[in-house]
């Protein structure tokens, strides 16, 4: 009983979890009951007012959010906020400064993780799915049109740590000289990719991306490396929706921006059978709700429902 009091007086009297555990000591490790564990949890969702810090509407992880509140009981009168990456982001980093909790609707490959002390918390319904991969495609036709290009971006494939990279010294130069800067890094991916291909002469080609700093590093990489086989490039960003439709009608030429299987799962079933499917240009993407690694909650489960 005394470490429940213990707790309680922690977290009313709004102290560090770190002073807590450190006052508690040993009694952490039973601190995991279920009990202790309502008390905590109850307070999280009442100091963050039930509300899942979300980013644009239209993007696959909005619509897995709204599909998280229906599907876990425990979220019952929850509220999804939906506004924009870079909102969420500085929401995120406010509450860091100050050491409050939140939750947040976030994705990897992504520099939060780099920048601060995150964890996803598990999401043992699969809503978010459990490993994401990016994936390439391309309007029907295209591989006859411009098969240069199509190969090249067949054979696009890199790494998260090459996307981070990217995304990482985009933070400080535009996201051209980002890319261009991995390129001259990794002259041995490039050419693997370019191999036994010849230059065109100002051939156009049109990339559609989604708005997202992932999709701004594929697609600039992409942008280069065509642009070095003297292909024109275009690079037009869409919400995800759109970015199906363009490529299913042949409006844009292929994309590297799709999540699959579950990001937009939802958006390739309704396109499904109009474009080309390339596979994927990067394995070992995620996507979920993370909270700072004080936060002491491990389950999407943990948290309790509106009162
Ligand atoms: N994202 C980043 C996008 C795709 C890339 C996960 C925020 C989305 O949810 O649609």
């Amino acid at each position: 009983m005394l470490q429940i009091k213990w707790k309680r007086l922690g977290v009313i009297a709004g102290l560090s979890l770190s002073l807590v555990a450190a006052g508690c000591g040993q009694e952490k490790d039973n601190a995991t009951n279920n009990e202790n564990n309502g008390e905590n949890t109850t307070s999280i969702g009442e100091e963050i007012e039930y509300t899942i810090t979300g980013i644009e509407p239209g993007a696959g992880i909005t619509e897995a959010t709204d599909n998280a509140l229906d599907e876990y009981e425990n979220l019952a009168g929850w509220e999804h906020e939906k506004s924009s990456t870079a909102a969420m982001l500085t929401s995120l980093g406010d509450a860091i400064k100050d050491k409050e909790p939140i939750i947040v609707a976030g994705w990897s490959p992504h520099f939060k993780f780099a920048k601060w002390d995150l964890k996803y918390i598990e999401d043992p319904k699969g809503v978010y799915g459990k490993v994401e991969r990016i994936q390439t495609i391309a309007r029907k036709g295209l591989k006859e049109d411009k098969p240069k290009a199509y190969k090249i971006l067949d054979r696009f494939h890199w790494e998260p740590a090459d996307m981070e990279s990217v995304m990482l010294d985009a933070q400080e130069m535009d996201f051209e000289k980002a890319a261009q800067k991995w390129v001259d890094g990794n002259q041995d991916k490039v050419s693997e990719w370019t191999k036994g291909i010849e230059s065109v002469e100002d051939t156009p080609i049109e990339l559609v991306l989604t708005p997202w700093d992932t999709e701004r590093s594929s697609a600039n990489v992409a942008k280069i490396v065509l642009e070095e086989k003297g292909f024109d490039v275009t690079l037009t960003a869409v919400s995800p929706s759109i970015m199906f439709k363009a490529i299913a009608s042949g409006d844009g030429d292929a994309s590297l921006a799709p999540w699959m299987p579950e990001t937009h799962g939802a958006f390739y079933e309704d396109y499904e059978g109009e474009f080309e499917d390339l596979g994927e240009n990067l394995k070992g993407a995620k996507i979920g709700l993370v909270v700072p690694s004080y936060m002491d909650i491990e389950s999407i489960e943990d948290l309790k429902p509106a009162e």
